[in-house]
């Protein structure tokens, strides 16, 4: 791979040589890897500690079998996972995916990245991922109730409140989270409410956790703007996806003046010059859990099938759907549409050739571990309110998420600054993620 320093080169052979196949996560890696020349030449305490090495290396990889039976009365059978990547600033936390596309490199690509977002909240949580290939498109509540409870049967055993606190992400929301919560209570005869985070209002859950990926990538979008004299007022933006992030990346977008024009799912996308109506799309997509193609149809909205959404021009771009959906070729179709800022609502979903393409254009970006770092930070004040019996408004709670990301878009920009790159979001949040974790693991040794 280009670009990368010898020491810093050669441990990502190492990677790639330990974990083949495994493309996203080499692409994770490669990506904080190239932002950590200047450190490693600054602190050769983390060399000698073999600090990165360790990072790479997830501290427990679990795999299991998932068997459950569906309506028809036949077994089927998916593949479970959990990895614990790192535990140096405190359990282990991060969602669970349920995908068809999930497999080991997935679910460790995601592991890695939630180490250094995690660090970047300021909140006392390590990074770990999990997930399975179950596809829950399709299937009724019986059968996902039965895979969830198939699921948690072997993942009861790994987790805990001072362990590692699972949550959801793409595939796993509410209805999943209070399956697995009603599981693990029932295996551990415990009341353990911070062993998950995402449960529902009456039974543990914290205000603003459902809303808080999409308002907190919306905030740092907003601090963007604020840092450069400009606001969300009459922008045009486009959202990709249509799920949790994307939904309420909308609702914070329109209540703060831009007008979302068009949004996706995986099936094609809606061009609404009026702005997106959120209660119709709620409806749609979280509700009746259907096809974006139904809301174009309801709304009397242009449909496009399949394509790329980001055809559609815009000022801000915020890629909220999946990985690498954002590409070389949609970046410069973006460019020329003249959009200026891009954050990430999702997880890698820019790829690298694009991100290059932002920064030769000058179009500001802001990368996933920063900008959607809001989720997992609301999780974490969960399990605050959790471990004091306690539980906080919606004001109290949306004002402590405005906080953070206030916090974190600072600390991403005075790391850029301290490092020589002013402005580069990206390098800011590896870099100020990464010595956070790595002062801690030298202070606790070499575990
Ligand atoms: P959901 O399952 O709620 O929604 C995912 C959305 O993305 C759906 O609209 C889905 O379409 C769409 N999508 C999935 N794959 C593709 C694709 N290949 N092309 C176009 N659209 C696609 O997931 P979330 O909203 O929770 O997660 C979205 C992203 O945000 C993921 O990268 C996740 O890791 C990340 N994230 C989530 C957090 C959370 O708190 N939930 C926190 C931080 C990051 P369809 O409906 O057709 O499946
Ligand atoms: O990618 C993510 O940060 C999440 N899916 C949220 C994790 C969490 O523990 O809330």
């Amino acid at each position: 791979m280009p670009g990368l320093d010898e020491k810093l080169h050669d441990i990502h052979e190492e990677v790639l040589r330990r974990n083949p196949g495994e493309t996203e996560f080499h692409q994770a890696v490669h990506e904080v890897l190239d932002s950590l020349g200047p450190v490693v030449a600054k602190h050769p305490q983390y060399a000698d500690a073999a600090v990165i090495r360790r990072l790479c290396e997830p501290e427990r990889q679990i795999i299991f079998r998932v068997p459950w039976i569906d309506d028809a009365g036949q077994v089927q059978i998916n593949r479970g996972f959990r990895v614990e990547f790192n535990s140096a600033l405190g359990p282990y936390k991060g969602g669970l995916r349920f995908h068809p596309t999930v497999y080991l490199g997935i679910v460790k690509f995601l592991g890695f990245e939630q180490i250094f977002k995690n660090a970047l909240t300021g909140l006392p949580i390590g990074g770990g991922k999990g997930g399975s290939d179950f596809d829950p498109k399709g299937r009724s509540d019986g059968e996902v109730m039965r895979f969830c409870q198939a699921f948690m049967t072997e993942l009861y055993r790994h987790i805990g409140e001072y362990t590692d606190v699972p949550a959801g992400d793409t595939g796993v929301g509410g209805r999943e989270i209070g399956y697995l919560f009603g599981q693990y209570k029932r295996i551990t005869n415990r009341y353990e409410s911070g062993v998950l985070t995402g449960k529902g209002l009456g039974w543990g859950g914290s205000q603003v956790r459902t809303e808080a990926t999409g308002y907190g990538t919306v905030f740092f979008t907003d601090e963007i703007l604020k840092s450069r004299g400009e606001s969300f007022d009459g922008r045009r933006v486009v959202v990709s996806g249509s799920g949790n992030v994307a939904v309420y990346a909308i609702e914070k977008v329109h209540e703060l003046g831009g007008t979302v024009v068009a949004c996706s799912d995986s099936t094609g996308y809606v061009v609404d010059d009026k702005g997106v109506d959120l209660e119709l799309l709620k409806d749609v997509k979280l509700n009746r859990r259907a096809r974006i193609a139904e809301y174009a149809e309801r709304r009397g909205a242009h449909y496009v099938e399949d394509g790329s959404v980001w055809d559609v021009p815009c000022d801000i771009a915020l890629p909220c759907a999946t990985q690498n959906e954002l590409n070389g070729r949609d970046a410069a179709v973006l460019i020329r549409s003249g959009c200026a800022v891009v954050a990430e609502g999702a997880n890698m979903p820019c790829t690298p050739e694009a991100v290059r393409l932002f920064a030769e254009a000058g179009v500001v970006f802001a990368p996933g571990k920063a900008a959607n770092a809001g989720g997992v930070a609301t999780s974490a004040l969960e399990m605050q309110q959790n471990a004091s019996r306690d539980s906080w408004s919606f004001e109290h709670t949306e004002q402590r998420l405005a906080d953070i990301m206030h916090g974190i878009h600072d600390r991403c920009l005075e790391t850029a600054d301290e490092y020589g790159v002013p402005g580069n979001y990206a390098v800011g949040a590896n870099i100020a993620g990464f010595t956070q974790v790595a002062d801690a693991m030298l202070a606790l040794g070499v575990i």
